[in-house]
């Protein structure tokens, strides 16, 4: 495919480093993006020089601002389903590919952008970084895998919490949750990701990814087909409905939405 500098990569020996690149839209993932994004992780998924990748966004506010409200809302059913259907196939990738991911959350991790992230191996944070699942209040669920890794992470009554409410966390109460595995001072945030994925790239990488594998089953990554499709079909059902309609309608029009659905 035809790559549109909406990623950017960086190759340091042994760590790609892979950032999404629209500062402007607060690298909000639209199809374009996801489709490339997806096109340099399955490359680099096969890459031999490549030991630990690492996602990340470019600029200094945000890693992934969720999926594009603006492009997600003349979506149908059918094309929302397809959608979120992308943004799993991107998330799967990342969970199950035989490499470490690492996520290193510069800023906002909303929505999408906090699943992409929850996808990864695990997450290091800026100590800026701002995570949260805010669907609810556009009228949508999470759609690309938020429904079941959040509460893997987190557990079932915190995830329900953050999922419901669409509350804003910082780092450091998502580090408490269990959510990021380490938070880090911003202005040494690039350095320090760069020692911690040089510091995995050294280690065998056949052991690496076997632990990642087992890991991944034992904490029921089996079934994730299953979880994935129930998932994406729920969450294109919601398109058309009038909470739907109204909450993606909202945030393009900066207001608040007033929503009715029962
Ligand atoms: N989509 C599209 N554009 C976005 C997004 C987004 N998710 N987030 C920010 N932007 C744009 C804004 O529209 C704005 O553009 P412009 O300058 O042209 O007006 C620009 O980025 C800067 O944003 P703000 O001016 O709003 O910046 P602030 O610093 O004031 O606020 C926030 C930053 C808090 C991050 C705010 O932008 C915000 O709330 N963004 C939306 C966050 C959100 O709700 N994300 C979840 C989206 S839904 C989702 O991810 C579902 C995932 C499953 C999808 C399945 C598909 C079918």
């Amino acid at each position: 495919m035809t790559l549109n500098n909406l990623v950017l990569l960086r190759q340091d020996p042994g760590v790609l480093v892979v950032q999404v690149n629209r500062p402007a839209a607060l690298n909000a993932l639209n199809t374009d993006t996801l489709r490339e994004l997806y096109a340099v992780l399955k490359d680099a998924s096969v890459d031999a020089s490549v030991r630990v990748i690492v996602l990340t966004g470019e600029g200094e506010k945000s890693f992934i601002a969720g999926a594009d409200i603006l492009e997600m809302t003349g979506k149908d059913n059918r094309e929302a389903v397809e959608f979120s259907k992308l943004g799993n196939e991107v998330a799967k990738l990342l969970e199950l590919m035989p490499k470490p991911t690492i996520a290193a959350v510069n800023g906002f991790a909303l929505g999408g952008g906090c699943e992409m992230a929850m996808a990864c191996d695990f997450i290091v944070a800026a100590d800026n970084a701002v995570f949260g699942q805010p669907e609810v209040g556009l009228g949508l669920i999470p759609g690309f895998g938020g429904t079941f890794r959040l509460m893997k992470l987190v557990g079932l009554a915190r995830a329900k919490d953050l999922i419901f409410s669409g509350r804003k966390v910082k780092a450091p109460e998502a580090f408490q949750m269990g959510l990021v595995s380490q938070v880090i001072p911003a202005a040494e945030f690039r350095s320090k990701v760069m020692d911690l994925a040089v510091n995995v790239s050294r280690n065998s990488l056949p052991a690496v990814v076997k632990s990642k594998q087992l890991m991944n089953e034992f904490s029921e990554s089996v079934g994730l087909n299953f979880k994935v499709d129930a998932e994406s079909h729920a969450f294109g059902r919601l398109f058309g409905s009038s909470d739907q309609v109204e909450g993606l309608a909202a945030f393009a029009a900066k207001r608040k939405p007033q929503f009715e659905g029962i």
